[in-house]
């Protein structure tokens, strides 16, 4: 056969094992091999089953995602799948890890599926801007129910082998060796007799769907795709396989897929699946990382609870420290408050809350974070503050423990200048709150040890973050590009634009929200204060909070909030003193286009991002893009800042910088050479 997909006996029950490191992936050299061993297998009358299994660490984890793009070699997934169920004798797939995309479409081919039970099964391709093309949008609403299916397929989450026994996904659930198991009940349903019937002929699943419930769910999820083509998409195609016979159903999936695979959207989604996984890879060589079991938390507030949850919810035993009892006794009050909404919820049980709570320790003593291997300070943004508590930990923690700021701006070479072991001193800057945001800068200061900071990036994927180091400067990379994309907020509302219009042409682009509205979610007092700490003016923000009006918080801020709500109420008194601020600075107010906000503000975010590359603050463009999509509401869709240059055009963009450049001499609008050569070589990579 070949070095990727073995055939084996165990008396007449064939094996195929598809062995294609890492993920089992289908690639083309192993899809070759596969249908020929499943052709001659079916031919061969001594096989009287067939289990399809994978060797390694998982089934296959789908489609080889780098082949998109590209055109496909033949066979395909869908005709492998379609071999597979012309098979009479019982074909069985043994599901391992996870059976993701097109590997649960190959297992839907089988006549049955067993797995073990730690196996995920799942169809995530939404996740890459595609829906599934081998066939899961009929196939698998035909054993679980077209809602269920809708769910699965729409959301991209798997579920565990449990829960797929239960609807009907698998026949069986097994622990311990699973090709043995594979085999023999594969040998017995053969010892059974036939006939088998292929998934493509069963319709129990379908048969009591309510159109109208489905529907409703579908418009439901629709409503929340913000742009994104793709669950639109994939909730036709579900909804095809219970209005369409098979074989018409499955050619409208085929179209659709074919549509979304060329698209700019799905593009996108890929180029954010393998930027994530570069961000993780250090460069130089592996090395030996330090061990992390006990971690401390300085500061029990709003970030260092949530980061305490975050490690605790990581499994691991967290010391929450603060300067008084009574903080401190607020802060765990807070967290046990976290955890019971998420048992309301339902995403966590009362049992997994008990036993996240007991990882946690109070303390207001610094001598118990001797026997902590990473500590994480969290306490006020300020210089002195910040050096006051290094200077501290520096007495009581032990040799090797990593000891880690939170800080979103500071300096962090004068901090760990400020101790006599820069060696262990790095920035975790979690973003709000952080046991929920996905993404971690991990900042490398000038004498971070390697191993140190290699820690800290296996670390971040140990509690389900995404990690991306930085370098140091003012903001780092998120803060830093989101000052400059803020730069020409003011001018903007100053020369005629509303918070609401500038927010509409955020949403409009894909985000969560805009600047205004997120700004009175953050709280307008933190820039507030940030600016004043810098000698810094933002003529409108600034009396707004002079006024008390710091957002969401106090009820007001851009936006009017009606108690407790968080819908924001364009306030006819910010556009009056916005009206009022223009006059007294002599500007008279013109019609501002959806265009031009673009241009003043996301080509001065891109054009930073530049900037930032030219200084080594990040190692790659597309660091920054996962750093703005997992930490800034980024639209996935566009890819991240960076990749979404190639979509808006680098030459469009340098010349609208140049433009503004020029009307408004400002420097975030200066074209950086790194942009300028992006558009010469349409790569951000050095040599084009
Ligand atoms: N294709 C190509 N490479 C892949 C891959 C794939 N499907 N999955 C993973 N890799 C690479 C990855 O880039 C990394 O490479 C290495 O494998 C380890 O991955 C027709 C259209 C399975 C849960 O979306 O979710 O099927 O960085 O670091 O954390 O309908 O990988 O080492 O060079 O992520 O243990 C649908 C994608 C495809 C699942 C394992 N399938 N993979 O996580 O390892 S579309 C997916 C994952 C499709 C059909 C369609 C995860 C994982 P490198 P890793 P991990």
């Amino acid at each position: 056969m070949s070095d990727f997909v073995k055939v084996s006996r165990d008396g007449d029950v064939a094996v195929v094992t598809i062995d294609n490191p890492p993920v089992n992936a289908l690639s083309f050299h192993v899809r070759e091999p596969l249908m020929q061993a499943l052709v001659e297998l079916r031919d061969d009358a001594s096989v009287a089953a067939i289990v399809i299994a994978c060797a390694g660490r998982t089934f296959v984890a789908g489609a080889d995602i780098t082949e998109f793009g590209k055109p496909m070699q033949q066979p395909e997934l869908r005709a492998i799948v379609a071999t597979l169920e012309t098979i009479a004798k019982p074909t069985v797939a043994a599901i391992h890890g996870t059976a993701l995309g097109g590997g649960l479409e190959l297992a839907l081919g089988c006549h049955f599926r067993v797995a073990d039970a730690g196996a995920k099964l799942g169809l995530p391709e939404v996740k890459l801007g595609l829906l599934p093309g081998g066939g899961g949008t009929v196939r698998l609403p035909r054993l679980v129910g077209a809602v269920k299916a809708l769910k699965m397929i729409v959301s991209g989450a798997p579920i565990g082998a449990t829960e797929a026994h239960a609807a009907g996904l698998v026949d069986a659930v097994f622990e311990g060796d699973l090709t043995t198991h594979a085999v023999n009940f594969a040998g017995e349903i053969a010892r059974k007799g036939g006939p088998f019937t292929p998934v493509r002929d069963r319709n129990d699943g379908l048969k009591q769907t309510d159109l109208a419930a489905f529907d409703a769910g579908a418009a439901d999820l629709a409503r929340k795709a913000r742009g994104l083509e793709a669950p639109i998409a994939c909730a036709q195609s579900v909804r095809n396989a219970v209005t369409l016979p098979f074989d018409a159903a499955l050619a409208a999936e085929r179209a659709l897929f074919v549509k979304l695979v060329a698209s700019d959207q799905s593009r996108a989604q890929r180029h954010l699946f393998f930027a994530e996984r570069e961000a993780a890879k250090l460069p130089g060589k592996d090395v030996v990382k330090r061990r992390i079991a006990r971690v401390g938390v300085i500061g029990a507030g709003t970030m260092g609870g949530g980061i305490a949850m975050a490690f605790a919810n990581g499994g691991y035993s967290v010391i929450l420290l603060e300067t008084s009892h009574e903080a401190l006794q607020r802060g765990l009050a807070t967290i046990d408050r976290n955890y019971s909404v998420s048992v309301t919820r339902g995403s966590l049980s009362e049992d997994a809350k008990r036993e996240r709570l007991a990882q946690f320790k109070g303390s207001t003593d610094y001598a118990d974070l001797a026997d902590c291997d990473l500590i994480v300070e969290a306490v006020f943004e300020d210089m002195a503050v910040k050096k006051e508590v290094f200077g501290k930990l520096e007495a009581v923690a032990k040799p090797g423990a990593i000891l880690a700021t939170n800080t979103s701006y500071l300096d962090i070479n004068e901090i760990a200048a400020s101790t006599s072991r820069p060696q262990d001193v790095l920035g975790l800057h979690f973003f709000s709150p952080a046991n929920v945001m996905k993404l971690l800068e991990i900042v490398r200061a000038e004498k971070t040890a390697p191993d140190a900071l290699a820690t800290s990036v296996d670390l971040a994927r140990r509690i389900g973050k995404v990690a991306v180091v930085v370098g140091v400067c003012h903001g780092f990379v998120g803060n830093r590009m989101l000052a400059a994309r803020g730069s020409e907020s003011e001018a903007l509302l100053l020369e005629g634009a509303t918070p609401s219009q500038i927010d509409q042409v955020f949403t409009d682009f894909g985000w969560p929200m805009g600047p205004f509205q997120m700004g009175d979610l953050a709280g307008l007092d933190i820039g507030w204060r940030n600016r004043k700490a810098r000698g810094q003016k933002a003529v409108i923000a600034d009396t707004l909070c002079e006024q008390g009006r710091f957002g969401q918080k106090t009820g007001r801020g851009f936006y009017l909030y009606e108690a407790g709500a968080r819908t924001p109420v364009p306030d006819p008194e910010v556009e009056a003193l916005i009206r009022d601020k223009a006059a007294e600075n002599g500007i008279a107010p013109r019609a501002i286009s959806a265009e031009e906000i673009v241009e003043r503000t996301l080509y001065p975010l891109i054009n930073e991002g530049a900037k930032i590359l030219e200084e080594g603050i990040a190692a790659r463009a597309s660091d920054i893009d996962v750093v703005w999509v997992n930490g800034y509401g980024f639209p996935i869709g566009k890819g991240g800042p960076m990749f979404w240059v190639g979509l808006e055009g680098p030459a469009r963009i340098i010349e609208r910088l140049e433009y503004w450049h020029q009307r408004t001499g400002k420097d975030v609008f200066k074209p950086a050479r790194l942009l300028k050569r992006m558009a010469e070589t349409g790569s951000w990579e050095a040599g084009g």
